[in-house]
């Protein structure tokens, strides 16, 4: 019995090692779970479930195979695919999340959330995300034709890449007062999140208790994984794809 945490693939036709990685762990190890949890940036970029993408329809495939072979998975929207919606959903049989959540693992209480959020001394991007993540703003994409929407997307992207260059390294990271609070908003001592692309288990002592953040790798070179089980015991693991 084990349930699974991953984030952070950034599946895309660019990456075709990366997506037969993960079709392989769905089914070699994610069938074994009791669930899976996918913590955003499942994929590249996401610019409206109506795009005809073949990758989507494989993606949505497995992952409907695995919820019928009674594995559930829950899906928590990442900076890169905050527009997959409902129609996805059903076509993949995912839950959808609300983007900070509290869940019940094994009778623990853990917070888990992408992470991007935490990221607060990036005003550039809190604002950036203020902007897109407007209904208005969203809706106004929406309705666009899809190869404005991959112009847009692709742009942005490029955008992203060039501004993280000139980021420090700390600025990309998660803010340790941020982590604090959001633990005690919810009343946890654990917590999951991805989206820094730094895999860790990190100790810490809120409020005189000891909690634990892990944060979760991305899938480039390797594939990444959090393994929970019933008797307390955690593993982030890497593999080979
Ligand atoms: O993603 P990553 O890891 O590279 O960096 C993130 C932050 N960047 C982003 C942007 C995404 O990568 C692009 C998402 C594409 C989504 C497709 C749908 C688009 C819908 C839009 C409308 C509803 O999230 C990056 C952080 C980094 O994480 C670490 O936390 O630093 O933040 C930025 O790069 C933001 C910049 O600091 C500010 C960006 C200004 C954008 C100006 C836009 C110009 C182009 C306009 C084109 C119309
Ligand atoms: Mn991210």
């Amino acid at each position: 019995m084990t349930t699974l945490f991953i984030a952070d693939l950034h599946l895309s036709d660019n990456e075709p090692t990366i997506t037969a990685g993960f079709l392989a762990f769905l089914q070699r190890e994610a069938v074994h779970a009791d669930a899976l949890y996918i913590l955003g940036d499942l994929f590249e970029f996401w610019i409206g479930d109506d795009d005809p993408n073949e990758l989507h329809d494989i993606v949505a495939q497995a992952l409907a195979e695995l919820h019928d072979k009674g594995v559930p998975c829950y899906f928590i929207h990442g900076n890169r695919d905050f527009l997959l919606g409902k129609d996805f959903a059903k076509r993949s049989k995912m839950v959808l999340l609300p983007e900070e959540c509290v869940i019940d693992i094994y009778g623990q209480k853990v917070l888990i959330l992408h992470g991007d959020t935490l990221c607060i001394d990036d005003p550039g991007y809190l604002r950036f995300r203020r902007y897109i993540r407007n209904p208005i703003i969203q809706k106004i994409f929406l309705s666009m034709p899809l190869f404005l929407r991959q112009k847009i997307a692709g742009k942005l992207r490029r955008q992203s890449k060039r501004s993280n260059r000139t980021k420090s390294s700390l600025m990309m990271d998660v803010n340790p007062l941020a982590v604090i609070e959001a633990v005690k908003a919810h009343q946890v001592v654990h917590m999951i999140h991805g989206h820094t692309h730094r895999p860790a288990i990190h100790d810490m002592t809120i409020g005189g208790r000891l909690s634990q953040r892990v944060v979760l790798g991305a899938w480039h070179d390797t594939g990444s994984v959090l393994r929970v089980d019933p008797n307390d015991q955690i593993e982030l693991a890497s593999f080979p794809l």
